[in-house]
């Protein structure tokens, strides 16, 4: 059975991505949650299992797997699932993680994920609308090319899986997105899995810095 070594469910929107496609792909693995320590870098409590110091960390047998989208690839070859079976969709999917793992900095940055939290912000800046605007358009360009509940189609993927931490920035911060983007939104904040993340996560101590 797989591993999967996560932090903070309130804070660690990394560790969310594998998290929630494992839980909502059923597939089954054993939660290690390791918390961030207060106030100062978690790099050596997490070296222990992680070889970057960093979560999420998927560990198979003798098999490590640090990072969310080799985490996502590895599992994508045992489950066939975990990518959209139709070819375009699949690309147009893989595109979009890609993304998300290497861009946005703004919305990290400005909104970082706090599940227990809601506010407002007093100023959008010019970087996170344009975060938001990119975003906004990839939702609703996923939603209509492939006219499914999920952003590449009928099924939830890995895709859905790593834009989630958007959905719950969105509501922490009252992030304003399209009528379709804003069904997506409520779709992923109602998924079971989703649902099961935030009630952990608003239980869990809270970090003071
Ligand atoms: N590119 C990495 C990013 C992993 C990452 O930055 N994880 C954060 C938690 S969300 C972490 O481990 N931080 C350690 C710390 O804050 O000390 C991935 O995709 O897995």
């Amino acid at each position: 059975m797989y591993t999967l070594w996560i932090a903070n469910k309130n804070y660690s929107s990394w560790s969310l991505r594998p998290w929630v496609l494992l839980k909502a792909l059923g597939i089954p693995f054993n939660e290690r949650l390791s918390y961030f320590e207060d106030g100062k870098s978690s790099y050596n409590k997490f070296k222990e299992f992680s070889p970057t110091g960093l979560v999420p960390c998927l560990v198979d047998g003798d098999i490590t797997i640090w990072d969310s989208l080799a985490i996502a690839e590895y599992l994508a070859e045992e489950h066939v699932q975990v990518w959209p079976l139709d070819k375009r969709a699949r690309a147009w999917a893989r595109s979009a993680a890609a993304e998300m793992h290497s861009s946005f900095a703004a919305l990290r940055q400005i909104c970082a994920m706090n599940c227990s939290i809601r506010t407002e912000l007093e100023e959008i800046t010019s970087d996170l609308q344009r975060d938001i605007d990119r975003i906004d358009a990839l939702w609703s360009e996923g939603l209509t090319k492939f006219g499914g509940e999920w952003l590449a189609g009928d099924k939830f993927t890995v895709v859905d899986a790593f834009y989630a931490p958007v959905a719950l920035r969105a509501q922490s911060y009252g992030l304003n997105f399209s009528a379709i983007s804003q069904e997506w939104i409520d779709r992923m904040l109602k998924h079971p899995a989703m649902v099961e993340w935030v009630s952990a996560a608003i239980k869990e101590p809270k970090l003071a810095h």
